[in-house]
């Protein structure tokens, strides 16, 4: 399918989705978020797909929610509307493991949409901000939330107070990326990652990613319990079984997704 703002393309069982508003900082108006949703959609009962890549192209990320289209609103507008919550949530609730590959700017609700993915790869150029506050909001889509957790409450304090981006070392360092990769490089290593993941068993990739997502969501002692009864669970699948004998005869696993 072809959309207007987005670009989606697949690389064997890997779909990328390519934020594509080049004039505008890949801003996220709303018919770019929806575009993203059913993408997304697409994606996830695609049997073929097993993983996805979320970039913004070797340039930007993404700049944010789209100023233009919300500066004149007012409160009840956003408020009775719920602005932009329909549809922001959908990588987060992606099923299927999902990958942000950002290039530059990583700013506003680009850096929330990061995020949103189960992990962060970023090359040389990337920058990664929540400047709301220079322009007399905050944070909408889970920046103050996302981030404390990601890099802690001091430095989401002076990020969100000050408008300071990070750079890329930065990021790593404070945990919100997780590798560096050379610029040039970052949608081929991402798509390589990607195909590592789609190698596995997906649903024992489903469990593996729910249960990381447990720990920010609920109590260390629940999240243990969640953790040890997905873990027991892995048993009751085939794939559980050939990746045991797979190792022990010391040959590669087939894993059937069952
Ligand atoms: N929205 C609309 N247009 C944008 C934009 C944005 N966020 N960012 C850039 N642009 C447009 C610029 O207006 C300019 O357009 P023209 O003038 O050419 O028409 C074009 O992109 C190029 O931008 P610049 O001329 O500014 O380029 P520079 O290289 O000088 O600067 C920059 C690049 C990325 C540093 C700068 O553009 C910038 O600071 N952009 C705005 C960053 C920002 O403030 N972002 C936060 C936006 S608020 C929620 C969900 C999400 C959100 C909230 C709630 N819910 C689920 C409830 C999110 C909110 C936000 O993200």
């Amino acid at each position: 399918m072809s959309y207007e703002h987005i670009v989606t393309t697949t690389r064997g069982p890997v779909g990328i989705i390519t934020l594509n508003r080049p004039d505008a900082m890949n801003a996220l108006c709303a018919d770019l978020i929806d575009q993203l949703c059913i993408s997304i959609d697409e994606f996830e009962n695609d049997q073929s797909i097993r993983s996805v890549v979320l970039t913004g192209g070797n340039k930007i990320f993404a700049a944010g929610a789209d100023v233009k289209e919300m500066q004149d609103k007012g409160f009840i507008d956003v408020y009775l509307a719920d602005f932009i919550t329909k549809g922001w949530e959908r990588v987060a609730s992606c099923r299927k493991p999902i990958i942000a590959a950002v290039s530059g700017y990583a700013l506003g609700g680009g850096c929330e949409l990061a995020m949103m993915c189960d992990f962060i790869l970023a090359d040389e150029s990337a920058k990664f901000g929540q400047p709301e506050i220079t322009i007399g909001a905050i944070p909408g889509a889970g920046g103050t939330q996302r981030l404390a957790r990601a890099i802690g409450k001091s430095k989401t304090m002076e990020m969100c107070l000050t408008g300071r981006m990070m750079d890329v070392q930065e990021a790593e360092r404070s945990g919100l990326v997780s590798r560096i990769i050379p610029s040039g490089d970052l949608l081929s290593e991402a798509v390589k990652t990607a195909e590592t993941i789609a190698s596995m068993s997906l649903p024992i990739a489903i469990l593996a990613k729910e249960s990381v997502n447990r720990a920010f969501e609920t109590s260390l002692a629940e999240g243990l319990l969640f953790e040890r009864r997905a873990f027991h669970s892995t048993f009751a699948t085939r794939d559980q079984k050939e990746g045991m004998s797979a190792f022990v005869a010391k040959r590669k696993p087939k894993f059937k997704d069952c």
